[in-house]
């Protein structure tokens, strides 16, 4: 077997945005107990950090702040509430308590303007800002969205005001979900020379491509990786917290076990209860699909070398379970007896 561990080991965890990313989903509309139950999964997952919306919204404020009470005196997972480049923003995220925040920035200059700011300007806000955040205790991540649309002189002056005004992080997104996974490697990486902050990536799938993305942003560097329950979000979504955990088992198990990996199909399973969808087809949560084995040449394989053959891990370790889909056309000729043999040994 090929040893990949050194792929990741820079990489410091994930940031699941279910509860914010995942509630701009069109499907989603969670209530204060749905957001509950997500928030007593992703604590049950292990996930470090659990990115909120912005307290700014009453509503939102409310919110956070019963998750902040639900977690008590723990320290994880870490809240950070996810902001714009704004005073009454970070001032709401420090009557919630939360334990940092994740201020937004954009470097186009079409966006600055409506706003009335200039590049300049808005990473002069962003200094005083970040002082601010730090003077109520808050931990800082800086983001600066549409990072592969944008020219990376412009992003880096942001990401360098936010290292030299204190924040802890930075983090790309890839806000269109166009991202090739060559960009990701060249510029993950050339950020990752121009840094000593850590760095929290974040892809959007729009393409199908926000799991390799995310995988080879890691690669390339990234500490951090942005997620949600079943990919969930604006658009088609963004990175699954299960197909990213995944590939961590398959890269490096003993990295994937500071999470409970077994829990990822009754998380994303509530999570497609709860915004009345089935678990996509191609996400290794689905209990449809997942791990149903169909053709006759797979069957016949697994019936002879066990499931190996056509399973890149299995079932037990994302808490899904195993198909064996017999008598259409084309399954040959595993039979009853054998498939129950099979499911008894292998289970
Ligand atoms: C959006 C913002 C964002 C931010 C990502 C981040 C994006 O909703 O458009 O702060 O890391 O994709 O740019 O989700
Ligand atoms: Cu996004």
């Amino acid at each position: 077997m090929i040893n990949h561990s050194s792929v990741l080991a820079h990489f410091k965890g994930v940031v699941d945005s279910t509860l914010r990313e995942g509630f701009q989903f069109a499907g989603a509309n969670f209530s204060l107990e749905d957001q509950r139950e997500i928030f007593d999964r992703l604590v049950l997952l292990g996930v470090e950090i659990v990115e909120v919306g912005n307290p700014v919204q009453p509503e939102i404020r409310e919110r956070i702040a019963a998750l902040r009470r639900r977690r008590g005196d723990g320290d994880r997972p870490r809240l950070f509430a996810h902001i714009r480049n704004h005073e009454r923003d970070i001032r709401a995220a420090a009557e919630c308590a939360v334990d940092g925040v994740s201020v937004l920035c954009t470097a186009d200059v079409e966006r600055l303007a409506a706003m009335g700011l200039t590049p300049d300007s808005s990473r002069e806000r962003l200094r005083q800002n970040i002082a601010l955040a730090l003077s109520f205790g808050l931990d800082v991540r800086v983001g600066v969205e549409d990072f592969f649309g944008r020219s990376f002189r412009d992003c880096l002056d942001i990401y360098e005001q936010a290292e030299s005004a204190g924040a802890t992080r930075v983090a790309l997104a890839d806000t269109l979900g166009k991202a090739q996974g060559w960009e990701v490697a060249r510029r993950v990486g050339a950020l990752r020379r121009r840094t000593r902050l850590e760095i929290e990536g974040h892809f959007h799938n729009d393409l199908g491509q926000a799991v390799s993305n995310a995988v080879i942003a890691v690669r390339a560097g990234a500490n951090w990786i942005s997620a949600s329950l079943l990919g969930i979000g604006e658009r088609t979504g963004i990175t699954p917290l299960s197909s990213f955990l995944a590939n961590l088992y398959v890269l490096d198990p003993d990295v994937a076990r500071r999470y409970r990996m077994e829990e990822l199909t009754a998380a994303e399973g509530l999570v497609s209860h709860l915004c009345g969808i089935d678990v996509p087809l191609h996400l290794i949560t689905s209990p449809a699909n997942g791990f149903a084995h169909k053709a006759g040449i797979h069957l016949d394989a697994l019936m002879k070398f066990g499931p190996g053959k056509y399973e890149p891990l299995s079932p037990r370790i994302v808490g899904n379970v195993r198909r064996l889909v017999l008598h259409s056309v084309i399954s040959g000729k595993t039979s009853d007896v054998q498939a129950r043999e099979f499911e008894q040994r292998f289970g």
